[in-house]
Parts: C-alpha cells; sequence; structure tokens
C-alpha cells in the first residue's frame, strides 16, 4: 500500500523545512556573517564561488534544454540573463567580479580559476551535469535552495559594511541585486516542483534532490574551510 501523498501546503512545508540544512548554518558561513573571517578567507570564498556563479546559467540552460514547456521556459530563460546580462545591464557574474575587485582580487585571477578547490570543482561540476541528465523538473526542484537565499544575501547585507570596513561597499551589489530575482525565480521552482512531484514516493524524491543541492553547497564550503581555515 504506497503512503498517501501530502497535501500541498504539507508537501511545501516539508520542503522548506530542509532550511535545517541550508549553507547558512556551516561554520564558514558563521564565520563569515559574523566578522570572524579574515581577508584572505574572504578573498578564497569569492574567487571559489565565482565558479559557482558561471555555471549557473550553463545549469539553467541545461535545464531549458530539458523543459518541453513553453510556459515555464519563458520565464525560466530571465535566469541567464539575470547572471550574463542584457542590454545595459551588465549581469550578476560581472557583478561577482566587482566584488572580487572590492575584496582585493584581480579580475583576470578569478577568471583564470587560479584558486579553484577541488572540492568546490566537482560539488559544482556535479549539479551542472544534474542538470543535463535530470528530467527538466528535477533540476528545477533542485534550485529550490534559493528558497532560503535571500536571508544569506540580508545576512551580508546587514554585517559586512559594519565587519569588513575595508571592502568598498559598492562591492556587494551583488546580494543586493539577488534579493528579489531570488524570491521570484523560487516561487516559480516551488510552484514547478507542487504541480510535478505528485505521488508521495515523487514527493519524497523532490526532498531527496533538494538535499543534493543542499549538499553541493556545503560541500563547497567544507572544501574552504579545508582550505583557508575557519575560527
Ligand atoms: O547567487 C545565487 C544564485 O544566482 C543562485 C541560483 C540558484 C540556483 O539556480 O541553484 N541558487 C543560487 C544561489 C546563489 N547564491 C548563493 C549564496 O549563498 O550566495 C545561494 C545559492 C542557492 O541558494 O542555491
Amino acid at each position: 500500500m504506497s503512503a498517501v501523498p501530502w497535501s500541498r501546503p504539507e508537501f511545501e512545508s516539508q520542503l522548506r523545512a530542509k532550511d535545517r540544512g541550508y549553507h547558512i548554518h556551516h561554520p564558514f558561513n558563521v564565520m563569515l556573517n559574523s566578522g570572524r573571517a579574515r581577508p584572505e578567507q574572504i578573498r578564497g570564498w569569492v574567487a571559489n564561488r565565482f565558479y559557482y556563479q558561471v555555471n549557473i546559467p550553463l545549469k539553467d540552460a541545461a535545464i531549458l534544454a530539458n523543459c518541453d514547456d513553453r510556459s515555464v521556459r519563458r520565464h525560466w530563460v530571465q535566469r541567464i540573463l539575470d547572471h550574463d546580462g542584457c542590454g545595459d545591464d551588465p549581469g550578476g557574474i560581472e557583478s561577482w567580479l566587482r566584488l572580487a575587485e572590492a575584496v582585493g582580487l584581480e579580475r583576470s585571477r578569478v577568471e583564470s580559476l587560479t584558486d579553484l578547490l577541488p572540492g568546490v570543482r566537482f560539488a559544482v561540476d556535479a549539479y551542472v551535469n544534474f542538470a543535463r541528465r535530470a528530467p527538466w523538473h528535477e533540476a528545477a526542484c533542485a534550485a529550490l535552495t534559493e528558497l532560503f537565499a535571500p536571508q544569506i544575501h540580508r545576512q551580508r547585507l546587514a554585517g559586512w559594511p559594519e565587519h569588513y570596513r575595508w571592502i568598498d561597499r559598492a562591492g556587494l551589489h551583488y546580494f543586493q541585486s539577488r534579493l528579489s530575482p531570488a524570491n521570484r525565480d523560487a516561487e516559480l521552482a516551488l510552484a514547478a516542483t507542487l504541480e510535478r512531484f505528485r505521488t508521495r514516493a515523487e514527493q519524497e524524491r523532490a526532498l531527496e534532490i533538494l538535499q543534493f543541492k543542499l549538499d553541493v553547497l556545503w560541500q563547497m564550503n567544507d572544501a574552504m574551510a579545508l582550505k583557508y581555515g575557519v575560527q
């Protein structure tokens, strides 16, 4: 006898309850956002997170390539433009390079991926390859970690100017620029997930997928903590 599916509100609360494993709780992130990070730890984080940022458009392009639903594609495509830029908007990847300069990194060094750690590379590549191989709605489900992202961006915007006076505040623009897109994007991913994961087994699968993506983010922090130290 297969278990009864959760109602949509219950399924949504099960998804949202996964915030317990979000990387906002990782010791490396807690160090960053509580003002205890040394400049070289912040530079290591910015240089390594760049690899995640430049892979987001590839991940979203993979989802679009696998998605046969025009009503989803017409919205999902905005994610690529948000990062790559469009028209006068230089995009999020450019903003990340401004953050890199603000923390004392050369753009060319960051773009060369010289500082990219194996654990970060493999975690990000696992996410992109998952999006290429999995049905599009499973990759969309993996993006639901962004339900929890506004809080981490707000934490940085609230604390970094105070904690890290040596960082030009203009460099924090990326975090500000994500606040409403993260909400918009997460709502779309949530609607797609609630709609397409129907049976109890499918709903449990959605939780496993979300846990996989939480592990991707967690592993990135593990690799950086090992390399740069965490206090
Ligand atoms: O800046 C981030 C971003 O553009 C995205 C896209 C989204 C996805 O498609 O998986 N996830 C994500 C995230 C961004 N920033 C991370 C951070 O801590 O700054 C958080 C990350 C996420 O929550 O998945």
